[in-house]
């Protein structure tokens, strides 16, 4: 195939010098508008039409084209031809003469100015088609100039890793602008030659997460005894699994005097689920129906150095429900309240129900179900908002095993790449 391209101050002027050199055989294989037209400016920076016409073999009534300077050649085979005859661009009618009877002669009743202005119609529609279709494709561009200009305009001109960066943050939930703000602030830290960097670059963001995050500190290390811990949340985040682990652990790996509360006794499967536990892991236990029965509870473990609570589980939505939870948790005054949030529910769920749950005073974080989650940049989306110490990860149903206490290094790590060790 022979293609060309034909500029002209219409489309009917481009239109017109394609016919004249091609024939009826032509195909239009593109055309456009070009607007201020850089090296082919010689309109002086006015609009103009291009035409890329095309030709399958060369016939004698454009024999013309043998010598033509800037014909290219190229495969019938291209993507363009196919998608030029796909669209249907034969243009034979309007390329055509007028028609002609075998000898050559217009019929008699051939009415040629009807026939002229139905060519020139169906030109403006085709001139009207490239207008529109340019102007579309305009506001389409200013669009995506707009989307980036809003998206990147407090961060000119990045270096390459830190937009790197911002994408992968981004990618990982972290929400955008507290990205760019993270991404900014590891910029103005980081020294000009140290900008291409990988290891730098990422370090100083390691180290940035690093504190934004506050760890609470380890319940091994716990002095005052006993000390009270009370597991609140919505239903099914994993409390009384978890209670269940650190209790375990407590006990199994630090050697704690440990013991457990049932104050769920909304579900007596819940009671059950804990109690067996207890059993197995001979660690005392006791179940509170009143506020009343918590205290005396507490106290029955006086001697004991952890108590764990396990609350029942209570929608966000439920106000009375949660003014109901919090007579229970009021009467145990604990030392610490852990809210727990499951890695699974949205950023909005998971600020709605630490707002609701405020009622309860939580003072530490548990990010439960890492294992199935796949947004793992809320962590610092909530611990940004929310400044409280997150005590323990857990990743996974099995007790003792799936948990682990909180860590700055490590929840960096899965903030920035969501993966726990990398
Ligand atoms: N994948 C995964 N599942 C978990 C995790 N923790 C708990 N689960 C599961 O989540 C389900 C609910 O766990 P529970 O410990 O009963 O949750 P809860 O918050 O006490 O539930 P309610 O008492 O009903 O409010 C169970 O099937 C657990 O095995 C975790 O870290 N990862
Ligand atoms: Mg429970």
């Amino acid at each position: 195939m022979r293609i060309k391209k034909y500029v002209g101050r219409t489309f009917q002027e481009a239109f017109e010098q394609m016919k004249n050199e091609l024939g009826p055989e032509a195909i239009i294989l593109n055309s456009r508008k070009i607007k201020n037209g850089g090296k082919l400016d010689f309109w002086g920076g006015k609009e103009y039409y291009e035409i890329t016409a095309g030709l399958d073999s060369v016939s004698p009534r454009n024999g013309r084209l043998r010598g033509m300077a800037n014909t290219t050649e190229s495969s019938a085979a291209t993507g363009k031809a196919t998608y030029a005859n796909a669209k249907g661009a034969r243009l034979d009618t309007l390329v055509q003469d007028s028609p002609k009877n075998g000898n050559g002669t217009r019929p008699a009743d051939f009415d040629f100015a009807a026939w002229e202005a139905e060519r020139k119609k169906i030109l403006e529609q085709l001139s009207n088609i490239v207008e529109l279709r340019d102007e579309i494709s305009d506001i389409k561009k200013t669009l995506n100039q707009v989307a980036d200009f809003l998206k990147y305009s407090r961060m000119p001109a990045l270096p390459e890793l830190f937009k790197e960066m911002l994408k992968k943050l981004v990618d990982n939930e972290v929400h955008e602008d507290l990205a760019k703000a993270i991404v900014q602030t590891v910029y103005s830290h980081t020294h000009m030659t140290d900008y291409g960097k990988r290891e730098v670059v990422t370090r100083n963001l390691l180290n940035l997460l690093g504190k934004m995050i506050k760890i609470a500190q380890p319940l091994d290390k716990i002095k005052r005894t006993p000390y009270v811990i009370a597991l609140v949340g919505p239903t099914g985040v994993g409390k009384t699994t978890t209670i269940a682990k650190i209790a375990a652990n407590l006990k199994l790996f630090f050697n704690r005097r440990v013991a457990l509360i049932s104050a769920d006794t909304y579900r007596i499967a819940a009671i059950e689920q804990l109690q067996t536990f207890a059993n197995i892991a001979n660690i005392p236990m006791s179940v509170a129906y009143s506020p009343q029965e918590i205290r005396e509870a507490i106290y029955k473990y006086k001697d004991k150095e952890i108590i764990l609570i396990d609350t029942v589980g209570r929608s966000q939505k439920h106000d009375q429900h949660l003014r109901d939870l919090q007579k229970f948790v009021d009467a145990a005054n604990p030392d610490e309240v852990h809210l727990v949030l499951s890695l699974t529910a949205s950023l909005k769920t998971m600020l709605d129900v630490v707002k609701r749950f405020q009622l309860l005073r939580p003072n530490r974080f548990i990010f439960s179900k890492l294992d199935e989650s796949i947004h793992t940049g809320n962590i610092i989306n909530i611990l940004y908002k929310h400044q409280l110490p997150v005590s323990f990860l857990t990743t996974g149903q099995t007790v003792p095993n799936d948990i682990v206490p909180a860590d700055r290094t490590l929840l960096s790590n899965l903030i920035y790449k969501g993966v726990l060790n990398a």
